[in-house]
Parts: C-alpha cells; structure tokens; sequence
C-alpha cells in the first residue's frame, strides 16, 4: 500500500463508521394520547433494529420535562413494557400542566440510545383522549 492510497484510506474512514453506527441506530416511532387531569399521557414506542425488524426485549423508560420551563417539573420516570405485539411497549406519564412536553425515551439492552421527541400534551375534555402531536419548534 503507498502512501496515496493511506492517506485515502485514513480519510474515508472515519465517514465509512459513521455511517455504519448511524446504520445501526435503532427506528424508534412514538405516539401518545393524552387523556384526564394532569394530563395523562399513555404512549406507546415501537423499535425497528437497523434491519426494519421488531427490536423486543429492550428495557424503555420514559421521561418528560418541559421545554419552556426548565427545572420547573419533576415527573417520575417510567418503564414502558413490553406489549403482545413484538417490538411494542407502553408506558404512562403523569404530566403536570397542558404544553409543550418533551419527552425522553432511554433505551438499554440490545440497544443504547436516548432519543428526545416534544409532544403537545392538551388536557382533553371530559372522557375524551387526545393525541399528542409533534410540538412546532
Ligand atoms: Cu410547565
């Protein structure tokens, strides 16, 4: 190997990993729906693996704090369990005020990754349940 095809090499490299460890990152999909006082908000995340398969048996705990109001809120973290349908897992957050939430799903096991999405979280009326839409930034 000459010293072209080195320096070649020494700088492909490093995009060449990149893109491997981006191609490994897991799909991670979150949708939620708020319902009650608080609000409630029952989501539900669904993990791909880089392949597009189901990624079951990954420990998914969910946080929320609020963008606006830095240190203003202290919701308990909660684990979001596994479902009957392979890949899929619940959880439910006790929100404190209607707004922009974000919220954190951290994932362990088979996969490493935090992954932030902000939701608006609207008090519903009555019995109603509400989806939580992407918050615009
Ligand atoms: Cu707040």
């Amino acid at each position: 190997m000459n010293i072209r095809s080195l320096l070649l090499l020494a700088l492909l490299l490093p995009a060449a990993l990149t893109a491997t460890a981006q191609s490994r990152r897991p799909q991670v999909d979150l949708k939620c729906e708020a319902h009650g006082m608080g609000p409630l908000l029952d989501c539900t995340v669904r993990l791909r693996g880089a392949d597009g398969q189901p990624l079951p048996g990954a420990g998914v705990t969910l946080g929320a704090t609020m963008p606006s109001m830095p240190m203003a809120h202290t919701v308990k973290p909660v684990k979001a369990l596994p479902t009957a349908v392979p890949g899929e897992y619940r959880g439910q957050l006790t929100l404190e005020m209607s707004g922009a939430w974000a919220i954190e799903i951290d994932l362990t096991g088979p996969v490493r990754e935090r992954v932030v999405r902000v939701l608006m979280a609207e008090e519903c009326d009555g019995d109603g349940r509400c989806p939580a839409p992407p918050a615009r930034r």
